[in-house]
């Protein structure tokens, strides 16, 4: 094989040929995206070399298929540079030849295919399973657009088609030769389309190597030639375009599916290519059927690719010749299934009108399938319990539910962190975690060291490596090596220093993109994360208003208020219509008051447009204090939360999803929590009167968003969200206002000793490595895969 420069005059030379040969330029007159190709082709060179060494390597008996509908990846340079040990290298050679390597790092676009969590989550998963050496393979849908770019137009938000591959896709290797067709419809009124594979090589942080396999669609011909030569061009393209659409555009809606027949296409299209791909490689490889629960096992991610079961039944008994007993027992041995919500409209349920159209004979096949289960069903538990487990539901329309489906195929069914887990046996799936109890487990989130504090967060990093080592990188309990430290007055003051500075890292990003900066004296408070309601922004958003009403109403000294700027970070799904309500509210309150004197500019909201991995990679490393305020029994376990505990952000936030274990590990003294549990939230709601004992400071804040003051005296506009937290609010937001206000109180008399604080800080850092996406993937490893 030949070998890949790993010399600095080794890698001036292939960039300079890349730039030549590729490009056709000299160095003199490239352009940015000239040297930025460039260097992606010289570094995908090193990829490459990667993914053949680890192909030669011996064989692990199973592969780990990764079923996602969503991989929101963040930009591929800095990782890549970091995973093939070519930093310092590329660094070097690049300065030698007068080219500007952070230019080139900016001038990527990163692959925004994902909503939020379980998109990144994917992404984490994949890399840690690449440096654990697993073999493993991701599945995924290669859309044409990722999740939509979003501005502000009067505070509102505007959506944009996310164009991430205008320019080229250069991390991507085309696999034309493993094109499937994949076929939809009936035998009278079928159609099909072409599934085209790209792989994006995953490098394992300085080994080994996964792949990274998305689907892009085709028609079978690309063009209707005799319609063209009649000039009917509109006709000569259709089936390209009808074909194209499938992998064309990302749903943007974050759990809350529309039962739209083209996510269902998606979701088959990428299913059954992947299904396909991995039944073909174990024939190919001398292996049989009888083999496949040996050597490979498809983890769902979330119920999306679940349509993956039937097809794979229809695989063995339509064109494999198998009998059903054998197949189903095969199909059986094959899946697990991780739930990511506990939100009842998230659940996936698909119109059975809607199969029987577009997939009958899947349709045929999950009957089936229900109708044996159920004989079990009856004879165990008896008649009564048949409705509530069918996978067919009968109202409001007969339909197919897709978490049964995936509950029953499954080896096993996993929740994303102890208190969601746990919530999935009690509330979501009761009567599956008696029928199959050892089934259910946990396996708590992690996030991947490598992007989100070696390289997010370079200074704190730097200071990690020189008091214990580096051996965190790839083992981050190693972490809790640091807690001496936190007793060390030099330690704190050099920790303090870090977070300072990576204040003006954000500042530098803030002031290019948002033409906006945040004081670096100033507290900084973050919510970044999907705008929904149960996540309650607005709790967070009426405590600002009901700080900036004490101030000019006069009963509260300016100078009295903890200095903070309070950032926000969120997308809403297009359709979400209360959810764009409160972006346009956060809009407004941080424009009136950041334009107010009064408060002497020791209260600023800011809300940077377009949060995106790219952005989360500088703001979590600046942050003073993470948000994780969700309705208890809400956020299924959150990643971001961890993302900031593991940068030395402190935690305000309620006891939900992971927050419970980052509080168990850092210790009460350590985290702010409030707010009422989940069987608190459970005993109140069905009594729940939300406009009858109003706190005071809320009362202020809703009075005067209602008076008009953010919009300009309009009282309209604004209105729907008052009377929606007076009549309903669903996620309860008053009953845990003054809690949350008390919590602040809390974190402003904190933060008021910063050595405190950063020792509080440390401690954090310290004692959060049990956060790693590769304890996570050893989990499964353990509890899953078995
Ligand atoms: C359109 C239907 C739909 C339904 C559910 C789309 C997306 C979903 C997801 C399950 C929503 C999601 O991203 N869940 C998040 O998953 C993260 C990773 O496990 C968790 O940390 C978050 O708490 C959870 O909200």
């Amino acid at each position: 094989m030949i070998a890949p420069p790993t010399t600095v005059d080794g890698f001036v030379t292939e960039f300079l040929l890349n730039l030549a040969q590729d490009r056709g330029v000299t160095l003199q007159d490239s352009t940015v995206d000239d040297r930025y190709l460039a260097l992606v082709r010289t570094v995908r060179g090193h990829l490459a070399a990667r993914r053949l060494e680890t192909e030669r390597a011996p064989r692990e008996r199973k592969t780990i298929c990764y079923l996602s509908a969503e991989y929101l990846l963040g930009r591929q340079l800095d990782n890549s540079l970091l995973a093939t040990g070519l930093e310092d290298i590329a660094a070097e050679a690049l300065a030698a030849c007068g080219v500007d390597l952070d230019e080139l790092r900016a001038h990527e676009i990163e692959p925004g295919l994902g909503n939020g969590g379980l998109g990144r989550l994917a992404a984490c998963f994949v890399d840690s399973m690449a440096t654990l050496g697993v073999s493993s393979i991701g599945y995924g849908i290669r859309y044409e657009y990722g999740i939509f770019r979003q501005s502000f137009e009067n505070g509102q938000q505007v959506e944009h088609p996310d164009a991430w591959m205008r320019g080229g896709s250069p991390w991507e290797f085309p696999r034309p030769e493993r094109a499937r067709i994949i076929r939809f419809g009936g035998a009278e009124d079928g159609w099909a389309v072409r599934a085209v594979p790209y792989d994006f090589v995953v490098p394992g942080y300085r080994s080994g190597a996964g792949i990274l396999r998305l689907w892009s669609a085709e028609a079978l011909e690309p063009l209707d030639l005799p319609a063209f030569n009649a000039g009917d061009y509109e006709r000569a393209v259709r089936a390209k375009t009808f074909a194209e659409n499938l992998s064309k555009v990302l749903y943007p809606d974050d759990s809350s599916p529309q039962g739209k027949e083209l996510r269902l296409q998606q979701q088959y299209f990428f299913a059954a290519a992947s299904v396909g791909d991995v039944v073909d490689d174990l024939l190919a490889g001398g292996g049989t059927l009888d083999d496949l629960p040996e050597r490979a096992i498809f983890q769902l991610n979330d119920t999306h690719p679940v349509i993956a079961v039937p097809e794979l039944m229809r695989l063995l008994i339509d064109e494999h010749d198998l009998g059903w007993d054998t197949a189903w027992a095969i199909t059986q041995r094959c899946f697990a299934y991780t739930c990511h919500t506990l939100l009842p409209e998230a659940l996936e349920v698909w119109p059975v009108d809607l199969l029987r159209r577009l997939l009958p004979r899947h349709l045929d096949i999950i009957y089936r399938i229900n109708e044996e289960f159920l004989l079990t069903v009856r004879e165990r538990l008896g008649e009564e319990r048949v409705a509530a487990m069918s996978i067919i539901a009968e109202s409001p329309v007969r339909a197919v539910r897709m978490a049964h489906l995936a509950t029953i195929a499954g080896v096993k069914v996993n929740g994303v962190a102890e208190l969601h887990s746990q919530l999935l046996r009690d509330a979501v799936l009761p009567d599956f975690a008696e029928f199959f109890p050892q089934k259910f487990t946990n396996v708590t989130n992690g996030v991947t060291p490598r992007r989100f504090l070696r390289l997010a967060n370079p200074a704190l990093s730097a200071l990690i490596t020189e008091a214990i080592g580096d051996g965190w990188v790839t083992d981050l309990e190693r972490l809790r090596e640091l807690e001496p430290f936190a007793e060390d007055a030099a330690f704190r003051d050099a920790f303090a220093q870090v977070k300072a500075g990576n204040k003006k890292r954000l500042n530098d990003v803030l002031r290019v993109r948002d033409r906006t900066e945040i004081d670096e004296e100033h507290l900084l408070d973050v919510m970044v994360k999907r705008l929904h309601e149960y996540k309650r922004q607005l709790l967070r958003l009426l405590h600002v208003v009901d700080t900036y009403e004490g101030v000019v109403s006069g009963r509260v000294a300016a100078s009295a208020l903890q200095p903070r700027a309070v950032l926000f970070g969120a997308k809403a799904a297009p359709g979400y219509v209360m959810a764009k309500r409160i972006i346009h509210l956060i809009n407004a309150v941080a424009g009136v008051v950041n334009d107010d004197a009064r408060l002497e500019g020791r209260l600023r909201v800011l809300y940077p447009a377009n949060y995106d991995v790219t952005l989360a990679e500088r703001v979590i490393p600046a942050a003073d204090l993470s948000e994780q305020i969700s309705q208890a029994g809400k956020e299924a376990s959150g990643t971001g939360n961890m993302k900031f505990a593991l940068n030395g952000a402190l935690t305000i936030g309620t006891d939900d999803g992971a927050n419970v274990e980052i509080r168990q590990l850092v210790g009460d003294e350590n985290f702010f929590l409030f707010g009422m549990t989940e069987p608190e939230v459970a005993a109140l709601a069905p009594a729940y009167r939300p406009g009858e004992s109003v706190d005071a400071g809320a009362r202020r804040a809703l009075d005067l968003i209602a008076s008009g003051a953010f919009s300009g005296g309009d009282r309209s506009v604004f209105e729907p969200i008052v009377t929606n937290l007076l009549t309903e609010d669903r996620y309860m937001v008053l009953a845990d206002y003054r809690a949350h206000a008390d919590a602040q109180a809390r974190v402003d008399a904190a933060y008021a000793d910063p050595d405190a604080w950063t020792r509080a800080a440390v401690l954090n850092v310290a004692r959060c490595g049990y956060f790693s996406s590769d304890r996570a993937i050893r989990d499964y490893q353990e509890r899953v895969w078995g």
